[in-house]
């Protein structure tokens, strides 16, 4: 590359962002510690988001830090196709014992992405072997979030991640979103709406749970702007799937590794998927990792009814990366060792009160919540959808705070090591700018 070149920001095309504006006045990051990351010219911006809801110990810790830097020198890179390396085996245990009882076999990827393909895959591999290969159809939900692979925009349901790219798989249903404005202003799961896990019933009047394999969703849906499940919903959809011989993935991608209270969402809420999909905070986002956990039932079946040596067709070059599971191994010790999840259960009632003392605020219209994670929906400008939002966001970058926005929601997630000084800054940093902006 010309060194003229190494500055121009052209190449780098940059993902699910506006580039033609965001080139033109760039937000760049140099260095992250703890609960902050900072700027180039030395500006500290606190993480209300843990990057994108992934840096769940807070940033650069150092066993994590120490961990990757010796296996960098030690052994920076192994096959897992027909060999392995002992990290690999010792995170999939350790990843085990964290998930519910009986869903003890871990698969490694690379992303929340490749984890949902793999346990769609998956689920269509346990339908095959044990003779029931008519069993093909998916069912997502409407504005679910499970990534950007073709398999997860299919079952996915936000509107634009779909319609530009239309060829999508055939043989995918959606049960109905669970947003329902009687349910504004509901603090953690919200009294309205459990009866919405019937559209199962209805798609298995329509398609007949023969042909049916799995149903995926994400327990609190994230992306779209935190909706947690109505109370009941969950514990319905599982006993319709268990009625019908339908597997029930759980997408933990956001809510797996302490956002929740819990190592997952499955033990916050007491709901057992057969399948749990998740990435992220498995290695505190310091290096690209996903993985699932698969239930004993299926992963039997699979090894039983193969019919060639290999029994799933299916991995990726990185899966079980020498320098992801150091991460993962390094990440899952300063969870333990700082007991996170369960302070992030403690700190979830200050984050709601704090949070839901926008209520009054200007613009918003709803404050959503469950566990770390809260959602605070503004109206839409007149004719500009978006674009209050949007600027809300910047403004907020450029007074040292970093949030999420998607459509008029803006979205919070902080580490699980936020102290209760910083919920004050977020919510108050909100609070100032909302009234300022028109
Ligand atoms: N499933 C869920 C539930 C997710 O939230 C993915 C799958 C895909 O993961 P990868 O690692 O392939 O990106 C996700 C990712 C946001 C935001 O701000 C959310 C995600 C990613 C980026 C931004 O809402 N979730």
């Amino acid at each position: 590359m010309n060194a003229s070149l190494q500055n121009d920001l052209s190449a780098f095309w940059i993902p699910f962002t506006a580039n033609r504006s965001f080139k033109a006045d760039p937000r760049l990051l140099a260095r992250a510690k703890d609960m902050h990351f900072e700027t180039p010219d030395g500006r500290k911006v606190l993480d209300g988001t843990a990057g994108l809801w992934c840096v769940n110990a807070g940033h650069a810790r150092p066993r994590i830090v120490e961990a990757i830097q010796k296996q960098a020198a030690e052994l920076d890179f192994a096959p897992t196709f027909n060999l392995a390396h002992p990290k690999a085996f010792q995170l999939a245990s350790r990843v085990a014992d964290l998930t519910p009882d009986g869903l003890d076999h871990i698969f490694f990827t690379n992303s929340g992405s490749e984890s949902v393909d793999t346990a769609l895959k998956i689920a269509l591999a346990y339908q095959r072997a044990r003779g029931k290969g008519h069993k093909t159809r998916l069912i997502g939900r409407e504005r679910g979030y499970h990534g950007v692979n073709f398999g997860g925009v299919s079952v996915g349901g936000l509107p634009k991640n779909r319609m530009y790219f239309n060829n999508l798989l055939a043989q995918v249903d959606h049960l109905p979103h669970t947003h329902d404005p009687r349910n504004a202003f509901s603090r953690g799961q919200p009294e309205h709406g459990a009866e919405l896990a019937d559209g199962l019933e209805r798609l298995v009047g329509l398609h007949d749970a023969s042909t049916i394999a799995a149903v995926i969703v994400e327990p609190v849906a994230g992306s779209t702007g935190v909706l947690p499940p109505p109370k009941g919903y969950l514990e319905r959809l599982r006993a319709l799937c268990t009625r019908h011989d339908i597997l029930l993935i759980f997408d933990e991608v956001i809510t797996g590794f302490g956002r929740v209270g819990a190592p997952f969402a499955a033990q916050r809420f007491g709901v057992t998927p057969d399948m749990i999909t998740m990435a992220k905070g498995i290695t505190n986002a310091a290096v690209p990792m996903g993985a699932v956990a698969v239930s004993d039932q299926i992963h039997d079946a699979i090894m039983g009814g193969a019919d060639a040596p290999i029994e799933l067709f299916h991995g990726y070059t990185y899966s079980g990366h020498p320098l992801a599971c150091a991460a993962g191994l390094g990440t899952l010790d300063t969870y333990a060792e700082e007991g996170l999840f369960a302070r992030s259960r403690e700190i979830e009632t200050y984050f709601e009160d704090g949070v839901h003392s926008l209520r009054d605020a200007r613009h918003v219209i709803d404050i959503r919540n469950f566990g770390m994670a809260a959602a605070i929906e503004l109206t839409p400008r007149p004719g500009e959808p978006t674009a209050r939002a949007m600027e809300v966001f910047k403004k907020a970058f450029d007074q040292g705070l970093l949030i999420r926005v998607t459509g008029d929601i803006i979205a919070l997630s902080p580490p699980l090591i936020i102290e209760k000084r910083q919920i004050d800054q977020i919510v108050e940093t909100l609070r100032a700018l909302l009234a300022a902006t028109a």
